[in-house]
């Protein structure tokens, strides 16, 4: 028994999901004219309206949706709770959870951490339980696990749409759903039961062919679609997988590859309904699904006609031969740079890389699965048995209590502490800056090489040092990696010599889909929420410096909008990591005014290629990016923020857009946006726009001033024209495009989408 619970949660929800599909997919068919993609059918089956009544325009039409869950880890719903507690609401709407799993620093090892992060962190947990226990929310304590592993587990269902705040929600995807990350305004809409709003996406096919098999493992897979599509190539799209290599894959495999479809900017990825899931369902205590599921098994794949000829129903077509397909290493400093385990030489001789590699570590959202563990932990045993010595450091984080119970009671801890190993927190841990590699000296830390299985490697974004070169592949390689040492270390044709001078060869990985035994826990750390919630009072000290209460924001004027300075002017690529720093930060995702103090110091200022050293023109002196903004703000000038491509990329924090927005930035201007971070803008009421010629990027200048000269018409499909004062008098009209439709362009003239919720809810 999987702790509290013998069936699966919220099963009523879900069989009415089921019973509603096949008439609406059926709709939709008849309206679409053609035979649909599972995209298709989740997405025409969870509008809004109800049943379709029109079709609509991949990568054009605003839809509204109505997703059956919603889930918020503990960095992003704070922000997210702060702001429901304003929508006026009793109870959630639909079925939500808050996971913490963000805030726990990785050092020593799991139980001195969760102790440690119980106590540090114990007023912004104490906040989490308490609002989930106000408005119906189910709560993962700290120690239960990573939010996406833990829905993996518990709610995700095959032919359902949830949206997360954080852009791995996609893991989901692995069971069949359509699963979205987002930022905590738009959970904000769900939970107060309003429609959520989405673009519909455009639908790329990713056909796999053959089978996976010796080293090569599902993760490889979405490595070389990363190599393929780059950080932006699935933005604005739903990847959906098919084929022998997806049917004969695991099901968590499946979710390792939906997971990190989040790094090529996909909305998210989905697999049709197959066997894999089935067992994954009954293996964790979900038969009930398992069994509903099957009853509509046709409407939870695409019609086999769009297999058969996907390049007719797909708007990209991309095969992948899993058979011929080689384990990948991608990085350093970004997931799509990709090179086969047998470039790797070359590769690292090329670039420069440290071939020494100090640490593997293992684990994470997106890959620490019962099989992934048990593939790991067979290379790991080799280790005695041939006689060998780890060369590397080695760490695991466990994605759940439920997993970690379980591969604790197979042996496969002790096999790993075999290896001199240190087992972290179920959590987020170095994945997320959270591993206190060097004390307080990381800003200056040496040159390095690590390898690990999780999803993004941007600068600093392990262990906060600028100079860690971090390589991302699967568990397996990473494992043997970390036993030869070497970053050129190929499994596959490559010996070691052992402690006794031989040369001895790793057999490959062996493992297991599920546990032979089952799973097990003790305490899978779930709190349910009271059924009647109202008496629970929510406590935020004013004097703390980890929670402060929102203030709704001011709208932005359009006289605000003369006479703007340029803030920074951004190079290269500009993530949310470089935009909201995570790691040390993180401690102040509760209150909007301490964390705006990192706003924009990973950023490199164009002019001189620093970061945080940005001109104030007001003094004419050179400082850090926060101070200078409220500078600025202390004046009431209005800023900008000029960027490159895919501005915005990575995670979904809303604090990214807020942080900005509370210090007075009025509009990010850039060539490009990754998805959730542009509508994040949108939704606090600020001004997204994109160059709409990209060559005018190079027309900013460091003193220049900025004038709206038709703001006063703002509208959809309208674009907006910019007059850039330079600093001897030259002007240049720059036009600038933007993708608001009616509604959003309300939000900014309100202030902020929340502002126009709750007028409407006084209403
Ligand atoms: C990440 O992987 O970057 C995070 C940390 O999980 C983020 C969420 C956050 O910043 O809190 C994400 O992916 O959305
Ligand atoms: Fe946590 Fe890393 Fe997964 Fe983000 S990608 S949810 S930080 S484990």
């Amino acid at each position: 028994m999987i702790n509290q619970r013998t069936m699966a949660f919220d099963i009523d929800m879900i069989k009415g999901v089921y019973a509603r599909m096949g008439e609406r997919v059926d709709k939709a068919r008849e309206l679409v004219g053609k035979p649909l993609t599972l995209s298709e059918k989740i997405l025409y089956s969870h509008l809004w309206e109800g049943i379709p009544s029109t079709t609509f325009r991949r990568g054009k039409d605003y839809v509204d949706f109505a997703p059956d869950r919603v889930a918020c880890q503990d960095a992003t719903a704070q922000m997210a709770l702060l702001q429901f507690m304003h929508a006026g609401k009793p109870k959630v709407a639909v079925p939500t959870t808050v996971h913490c799993d963000h805030l726990i620093q990785a050092k020593v090892g799991a139980e001195a951490d969760l102790k440690r992060a119980n106590k540090t962190s114990n007023e912004v947990f104490d906040f989490l339980e308490s609002v989930s226990n106000k408005y119906g929310i189910g709560f993962w304590k700290p120690g239960a696990g990573i939010i996406h592993q833990v829905v993996l587990e518990n709610y995700a269902f095959p032919g359902g749409m949830m949206i997360g705040t954080d852009s791995h929600t996609v893991n989901a995807g692995g069971l069949g759903m359509v699963a979205i990350g987002v930022g905590g305004a738009d959970a904000v809409d769900v939970m107060a039961g309003m429609a959520w709003e989405l673009k519909f996406p455009k639908l790329i096919g990713v056909k796999l062919k053959g089978k996976l098999s010796g080293w090569t493992a599902p993760k490889d897979v979405i490595l070389k679609v990363a190599d393929i599509l780059t950080v932006k190539g699935g933005t604005g799209a739903i990847i959906e997988y098919f084929g022998e290599g997806a049917t004969s894959m695991s099901c968590t495999g499946k979710g390792t590859i939906c997971n990190m479809g989040a790094e090529v900017g996909a909305t998210t990825s989905t697999f049709g309904y197959d066997d894999s899931m089935d067992r994954y369902l009954r293996g964790t205590d979900r038969a009930d699904v398992a069994d509903e599921a099957k009853k509509v098994a046709e409407y939870l794949t695409a019609d086999p006609e769009v297999y058969q000829a996907p390049e007719k129903y797909f708007d990209q077509v991309i095969e992948i031969d899993l058979s011929t397909l080689e384990p990948h290493l991608n990085g350093p400093f970004t997931p799509d740079l990709s090179t086969p385990i047998s470039k790797m030489s070359e590769a690292a001789k090329a670039n420069d890389w440290p071939l020494n590699v100090e640490v593997g570590l293992i684990g994470s959202c997106t890959n620490s699965s019962y099989e992934d563990i048990s593939r790991a932990a067979s290379l790991a045993k080799q280790v005695s048995e041939k006689k060998l010595k780890t060369k590397s450091k080695f760490t695991i984080t466990p994605g759940s209590e439920l997993v970690r119970y379980t591969i604790e009671r197979d042996g496969f801890i002790k096999t790993f502490n075999n290896i001199g190993a240190t087992v972290f927190a179920n959590a987020c841990g170095p994945c997320i800056g959270m591993w206190d590699r060097y004390g307080d000296k990381a800003a200056n830390g040496p040159r390095n090489t690590i390898v690990h299985s999780f999803n993004r490697n941007f600068a600093k974004r392990a262990d906060g040092n600028p100079n860690t070169l971090a390589f991302v592949g699967s568990p397996e390689l990473v494992t043997a990696i970390a036993i030869a040492g070497r970053l050129d270390f190929n499994p596959i044709t490559d010996t070691l010599i052992n402690e006794e001078g031989q040369e001895v060869k790793l057999d490959e990985p062996r493992g297991y889909e599920l546990p032979p035994e089952g799973f097990a826990v003790e305490d899978a750390g779930y709190v349910a929420p009271r059924e009647d919630g109202s008496s629970v009072n929510v406590k935020v000290a004013s004097d703390s410096e980890r929670l402060q209460l929102l203030a709704p924001f001011t709208p932005i004027t359009n006289e605000s909008l003369q006479g703007m300075k340029l803030l920074i002017k951004a190079f290269g690529k500009c993530t949310t990591d470089h935009i909201s720093m995570a790691g040390p930060w993180l401690r102040y995702r509760g209150h909007l005014d301490n964390i705006a103090n990192n706003t924009l110091i990973g950023a490199v200022n164009a002019f001189n290629k620093k970061t945080n050293f940005v001109k104030n023109q007001l003094t004419g002196e050179y400082g850090g990016v926060p101070d200078t903004q409220r500078a600025y703000k202390a004046k009431g000038i209005k800023t900008i923020v000029v960027g490159d491509h895919n501005y915005g990329e990575g995670s979904s924090r809303e604090h990214a857009a807020m942080q900005p927005r509370h210090l007075g930035v009025a509009a990010v201007l850039v060539k490009s946006f990754a998805r959730i971070h542009e509508t994040n803008l949108k939704k606090q009421g600020m001004l997204a726009l994109t160059f709409a010629n990209e060559n005018d990027y190079d027309k900013i200048q460091e003193d220049d001033t900025f004038n709206f000269v038709d703001i006063q018409d703002f509208a959809p499909d309208v674009p907006l024209t910019i007059e850039v004062v330079h600093k001897d008098g030259s002007k240049d009209m720059i036009k600038t495009n933007h993708t608001y439709n009616a509604p959003q362009i309300a939000w900014f003239r309100e202030g902020s989408a929340l502002n126009v919720i709750k007028k409407e809810n006084a209403a």
